[in-house]
């Protein structure tokens, strides 16, 4: 009789553990795509950014050698990003006042911030005042443009000693 019970009670309790481990399998069968789901619902979107320069005007001595120029990605840092940049004459000569090499700046994720060093080119002449533009263009991996994607680049002669280009 007592060999009877404790093995009813053992029955008892394998068929208990059966059916509470099928519910629970059933449970997380069930509950798991909908954890999945909501996971995905709570995923945040990328946020790749928006890419423009930090100034729109900056300012150059023609004796300095060059000129740093900032280039910010914010409203989200997600994932790699690139953008071209170029250059328009105005007043300043490419490759005469300035070194015009064009190129792309790269963000790589999570970062926000960069630089374009622009060599300026110390020519000895007595000029005025001198501008050339810079512009972004063409950026990828979702990220878009900001609007100070030109910024002016004002080149102070050195040579002149007039008013107009000696601040
Ligand atoms: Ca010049
Ligand atoms: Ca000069």
């Amino acid at each position: 009789m007592k060999v009877n019970d404790s093995w009813g009670k053992v029955r008892g309790f394998i068929r208990k553990t059966v059916i509470l481990g099928t519910t629970a399998l059933l449970l997380l069968a069930f509950a798991s795509p909908v954890l999945a789901e909501q996971k995905d619902d709570k995923k945040p979107q990328k946020k790749p950014g928006i890419v423009q320069f930090d100034n729109w005007s900056y300012q150059a001595k023609e004796n300095k050698g060059e000129v740093t120029v900032n280039v910010k990605r914010h409203g989200g840092s997600d994932g790699k990003v690139t953008v071209k940049y170029c250059f328009c004459n105005a007043n300043a000569q490419k490759n005469k006042d300035y070194v015009a090499n064009n190129g792309v700046v790269t963000f790589e994720d999570g970062e926000t911030s960069k630089t374009i060093t622009i060599p300026i080119i110390d020519d000895k002449l007595k000029e005025p005042k001198e501008m050339f533009k810079i512009y972004l263009k063409s950026p990828t991996g979702g990220a878009q443009l900001g609007l100070t994607f030109t910024a002016w680049i004002t080149i102070h002669d050195d040579d002149n000693k007039n008013k107009d280009s000696d601040e």
